[in-house]
Parts: C-alpha cells; sequence; structure tokens
C-alpha cells in the first residue's frame, strides 16, 4: 500500500525545465558543455531557483550545484546532471535535476511532508567533456582523487583546472560525500532507448546500469603523395583502421547478447587531406553490457585482434585501455522496491523493470549510499541528439511516481 504523496505542480516543473533548456538553446536541442559561459550560467540560475525552494544552495568548487535541506533527519538525495553532449537533447540529465527541485518544493508545501528533508544535486560533467564521464558525482563520492584532476582537459586542450578558476570556482572548496546524511540516492532520466514507448509503458523501474569501456587506438604508418606511392608499398593508416575496425563485429559476434552494444565513435586520420596516404590515425572504440565479465571478455577479445593486425614492418597499432569507467551498477533493492510501488499506484500494470544501457551518475553514488533510477520513455528512443523528446504527460507522471516514492522511502529511513 502506498500512502498518497504530496501532489506535484506539473506546470512548475515544465516551466523550469524549458527556462533551463533556453541555456545554450539549439533548435530542439542543447549545446551545455561543462563549464562552457552558457553552462556556468546555467548554475547560477539553478542556485537561484533552488534558494527560491528554501534550500541552502551553492556550486562548489568543481561545479557540482547543490540544494540542501534544512530540515532534520535523514536526507534523499535527488539529483543528475545538466550539462550536455556536444549535442544533446533538452532532458538528458536535466529532467532528474528539476525532479529533485519540484519534490523538494512540493514536499515543502504539505503539512504530511514538510519536515521531510531533500537535497538536490546537479552534478558536473556527467557527459565527459573533461573526464569520460560522471566527473562530479565520482569525485562528491571519493572516486576521483584531487590529483586527478589535474590532468583533466577538454578537446579544445583547456584543463578543468583553467576552465573552474575562469569560472570562479576555484576559490570553493569542493564537497565530499558525508553518507550518514542520507538515507539513499534517487535519480529519475529518460530511457534514452526505445523499450517503454515499444511497451507503451510509462515508468521504467531500474534494476542495473551497464559497465562500459572505452579503447583508445592509435595507428602509426608512413605518410605519402597519394598519387606516386604505390599501392604495394604503402603504410596506410587510413586502411589499417578500416581492417580493424571491419573485423570487430566478426570478433565478437560470438560472445555478445542482444543487450551488448559498441561503438565507433571518433575517427581520425592525419593529417587529413586527400592527396597525402594517411601516416596515422586514431580511432575510438566503447563497449557497454550488463555483464562486467562479459565486459572484460569483448575488450580482450578486441585487443587481441589490435595485436594480430600490428605490423612491426607496416602500421603499427596501439590500444590505451582507458581506466575503467562506470563499472556495471545493480540498484538498491529495497530502494527500487519503493519505486515499483509507487509505479503500480500511479499507472498499475503500465510500467517495468528495466536495465540501463546508459551511464548514469547514479553509478558512483552507488557505490556509497543506496541507489535507485526512475526512466521515463524517449520519444522514438532518440537521445544525445537535438530531437531527443519526451510527451509533457510523461515528464510530470515521472515526477509524481518519484515523488510518491521519495515519500515513502523518508516515511520509512529518515
Ligand atoms: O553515455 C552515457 O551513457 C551517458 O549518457 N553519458
Ligand atoms: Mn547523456
Ligand atoms: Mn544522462
Amino acid at each position: 500500500m502506498v500512502d498518497q504523496a504530496p501532489r506535484i505542480n506539473g506546470e512548475r516543473l515544465l516551466r523550469d525545465l524549458h527556462d533551463l533548456r533556453k541555456f545554450g538553446a539549439r533548435g530542439t536541442g542543447v549545446v551545455r558543455r561543462s563549464l562552457t559561459a552558457v553552462d556556468v550560467e546555467s548554475r547560477h540560475w539553478l542556485v537561484e531557483r533552488m534558494k527560491d525552494a528554501g534550500l541552502d544552495a551553492s556550486i562548489d568548487g568543481i561545479g557540482n550545484v547543490f540544494g540542501l535541506s534544512k530540515k532534520s533527519g535523514k536526507a534523499l538525495l535527488v539529483g543528475s546532471h545538466t550539462d550536455t553532449q556536444p549535442e544533446g537533447g533538452w532532458l538528458d540529465g536535466t529532467l532528474g535535476v528539476m525532479y529533485g527541485l519540484e519534490i523538494a518544493r512540493a514536499f515543502a508545501e504539505n503539512d504530511s511532508t514538510q519536515e521531510f528533508a531533500v537535497d538536490v544535486a546537479s552534478w558536473i560533467d556527467e557527459e565527459g567533456t573533461f573526464s569520460l564521464g560522471s566527473l562530479g558525482s565520482e569525485y562528491f563520492c571519493g572516486l576521483l582523487a584531487d590529483d586527478a584532476l589535474e590532468s583533466a582537459e577538454n578537446e579544445a586542450g583547456q584543463s578543468l583546472l583553467d576552465a573552474l578558476k575562469e569560472a570562479g570556482f576555484d576559490k570553493t572548496p569542493r564537497a565530499r560525500l558525508d553518507s550518514q546524511r542520507y538515507a539513499g540516492y534517487i535519480e529519475g532520466h529518460i530511457e534514452q532507448g526505445p523499450y517503454l514507448e515499444d511497451e507503451g509503458k510509462s515508468i521504467g523501474v531500474v534494476t542495473s546500469i551497464a559497465g562500459m569501456r572505452n579503447l583508445a587506438f592509435t595507428f602509426e604508418g608512413e605518410q605519402n603523395h597519394a598519387g606516386t606511392a604505390p599501392m604495394d608499398r604503402r603504410k596506410d593508416a587510413c586502411r589499417k583502421l578500416i581492417e580493424l575496425a571491419g573485423r570487430i563485429n566478426h570478433v565478437l559476434s560470438d560472445h555478445v547478447v542482444p543487450t551488448t552494444v559498441w561503438t565507433i565513435g571518433q575517427i581520425e586520420l592525419i593529417p587529413g587531406s586527400p592527396n597525402i596516404v594517411p601516416g596515422a590515425a586514431k580511432m575510438t572504440l566503447q563497449i557497454r553490457d550488463g555483464e562486467e565479465s562479459r565486459v572484460e571478455k569483448l575488450t580482450s577479445l578486441v585487443v587481441n585482434l589490435a595485436a594480430d593486425l600490428d605490423d612491426p614492418e607496416g602500421v603499427r597499432i596501439a590500444v590505451d585501455p582507458k581506466a575503467d569507467r562506470m563499472i556495471g551498477t545493480v540498484m538498491d533493492d529495497g530502494l527500487r522496491a519503493h519505486i515499483e510501488r509507487a509505479a503500480e499506484h500511479h499507472v498499475p500494470g503500465c510500467w517495468r523493470l528495466m536495465p540501463s544501457a546508459a551511464g548514469h551518475d547514479a553509478q558512483a553514488l552507488a557505490t556509497q549510499i543506496p541507489s535507485a533510477m526512475l526512466f521515463i520513455p524517449s520519444i522514438g528512443g532518440i537521445s544525445h541528439a537535438f530531437e531527443e523528446d519526451t510527451k509533457e504527460k510523461d515528464i510530470v507522471l515521472g515526477c509524481q511516481v518519484l515523488a510518491t516514492a521519495a515519500a515513502s522511502i523518508l516515511r520509512e529511513r529518515r
């Protein structure tokens, strides 16, 4: 049985989401990369919204935005991220942050929950402008040491520390998690995939979050003239890259399951002229799977393939297995059960348990405190694209379900 939680104010939630969307708006999408001027501006805007909600709001020394409750007792931390990919949608991350703000406001406005403590967080750089992802939540959770921040830089070569100085955050202390303060962490997010829409479900209750491995390949051959260099004497880095890329599918095919995904997201040919045989090339490969052991196996298969194709007399191949990112994570059963009950209460039978193939800040928080996630449908399953969108009724429903879950969690654990 679920006690009725306070009704969230859907209009206020949508207004704030549309207002936040304006920071970096590009048509229907958003470009708001970590610590750009528009991102910094949006963080100050968020602080003001949190203050309006009666929270003790600030931006810490790494750029995380916190709205802390002044109530006593164990708090529930509700958050996500407001930075975007180079081309992002208006809801990826921002949904969960504004859910937290709306839940904090609705609880404060209702007699039955006005003593409940809800903290709200917007984690910096979940989308990996300066890192491999979830920099802010990982730092908050003590998964990143300060010296790990020294080497972080964006694609333009700007260091994280310089960007923090430019933003004016460098003099502020960097917050770390006080796990005693919290009953747990919950995050609302768009599904970013097709399954809820395909099945006509309104809510996803996340069971686990996939593990991820990022591999960076470099190819070293010999730059030469595209006209005069005979084909049989070339050390063409591009040709070797295509040979490796073309064989990955075949090498992996016997070891994957339907939810295994891999992506070649970046390719660079150097120097990149139509009249020059590329002497060098770069390629990234990202592998994700719900089973950590399978991520490990697939990674070693690809690394071994590269070793087989490496040619000491011709094109050399090197691979840099980036530090393990986003180790596969299982959501907390207890918190997840609260979200399940809330979903069944609001939309009986119109919800499902499901894994997340996307990485989330909840993976970092889950290493320290009980954590759980809720999904709402993505139209066409599209995300990390300007076309990303969700029906407004689904946005409002998701917040109400999460608010109901939050109230029952705090009734039980505060
Ligand atoms: O790529 C991811 O899984 C996350 O959206 N950054
Ligand atoms: Mn994302
Ligand atoms: Mn996200």
